[in-house]
């Protein structure tokens, strides 16, 4: 691979800069990545055809030096494969015309095949290692059970997750369930996603910091320790890097650890010194600039840049990433100011 930088990190190798890809890097604050969704009807249309999903992943590429390129898809087409009608609304987000609130609801929930109702992906896939030609790797991703449970109870974007802690906190049972057969789901995609070709995994938690930390423990954790398992005992597993993001859970970072994942994706309340400093070098960390700052003039974006690599201080073994997606109306040229500060201030030896 001509730039295996991010790999490198990843697995605490030297590198002769920190390298840096964004979470959410192709989207919407993309003209081009507009101007693709458009051609293909729908952003559901986008993801299920290959030669379009290919192009908007390699957009940012074109735009930016970034070290990885990250599948477009999207983490809902896993419940929307086991039957719950995914619709997306411009200015209303995700729904699921069939929600998950009840022991038959679950017990109908089945396992879907990778390579049937999310053949879309994989040939997506497929695609888009083709094109990268082993330019830089490519991150397959998943959403948590956890993260994924609470879009399938609550039948679309939440912002208390009331019904499905109440279902935490009622019928402790039945959501474990659903977050097994959830797990098993993921699992065989995320598999499946390696056997394609991808080079890395990522694990989205997105709402993982929702939970008490006890309840964390018991709701979201497990399931992602038994994802790492599956990955890491499937064939071309234990070779594949996978980074577990827990948004706000930057303080259970040793529980996360004791996962046996490869690295931990930070938001920006976490410092990234501190984690390592309890964590020592065992484990990759990823982040974990605030999202916001992009909104900043170029001058305090390369602040911002030259803050985050000097709380990681020697800068070992660390990806460079946002805290949480990049936001659909920054400049793209402020998401260019940044990627160039990381290089270029990350610089090791000859340079
Ligand atoms: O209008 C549009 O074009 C749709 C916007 C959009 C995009 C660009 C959605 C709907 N999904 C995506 C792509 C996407 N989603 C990617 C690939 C692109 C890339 O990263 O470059 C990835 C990795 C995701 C993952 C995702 N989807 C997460 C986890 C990451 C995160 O940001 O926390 C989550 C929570 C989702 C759900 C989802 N899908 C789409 C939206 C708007 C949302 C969030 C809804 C919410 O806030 O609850």
């Amino acid at each position: 691979m001509k730039n295996d930088g991010y790999l490198r990190a990843l697995r605490g190798e030297p590198v002769e800069r920190t390298p840096v890809w964004i979470m959410r890097q192709a989207g919407r604050y993309l003209p081009e990545y507009r101007a693709t969704r458009a051609e293909a009807g729908s952003f559901l249309d986008l993801c299920q055809n290959a030669e379009l999903a290919c192009e908007v992943t390699l957009q940012p590429l074109r735009r930016f030096d970034l070290d990885a390129a990250i599948l477009f898809s999207d983490i809902l087409t896993v419940p929307d494969a086991m039957g719950l009608g995914l619709s997306l609304e411009e200015g209303v987000g995700p729904r699921f015309a069939r929600p998950v609130r009840d022991a038959a609801a679950v017990t109908a929930l089945g396992v879907p095949d990778p390579e049937g109702e999310l053949r879309y992906v994989m040939d997506a896939v497929r695609t888009i290692v083709r094109a990268l030609d082993d330019s830089v790797p490519l991150i397959g991703f998943a959403g948590s059970p956890w993260t994924l449970a609470t879009y399938m109870v609550e039948g679309g974007t939440s912002r208390d997750f009331r019904r499905v802690k109440a279902m935490a906190y009622e019928q402790p049972a039945l959501l474990h369930d659903l977050l097994g057969v959830v797990a098993d789901a993921v699992g065989e995609y995320l598999k499946a996603q390696v056997a394609a070709g991808v080079d890395a995994l990522m694990v989205f938690d997105t709402w993982g910091g929702a939970l008490g930390w006890r309840a964390y423990r018991e709701f979201s954790l497990p399931y992602m320790a038994r994802i790492v398992e599956t990955v890491k005992s499937a064939p071309n597993g234990s070779s594949t890097p996978v980074t577990l993001f827990t948004k706000g859970g930057g303080q259970w970072a040793e529980a996360i650890a004791a996962t046996g994942c490869d690295a931990i994706g930070l938001d920006w309340t976490a410092s990234l010194g501190e984690v390592r400093a309890r964590l020592g070098e065992g484990v990759a960390l990823q982040g974990n600039m605030d999202p916001m700052s992009l909104y900043g003039p170029p001058a305090a974006i390369r602040r911002e840049v030259a803050a985050v690599l000097a709380d990681i201080g020697d800068g070992g073994r660390h990806v460079f990433n946002l805290g949480h997606g990049v936001l659909p109306d920054i400049d793209p040229d402020h998401v260019a100011v940044m990627v160039d500060a990381v290089h270029e201030l990350s610089a090791r030896g000859a340079s």
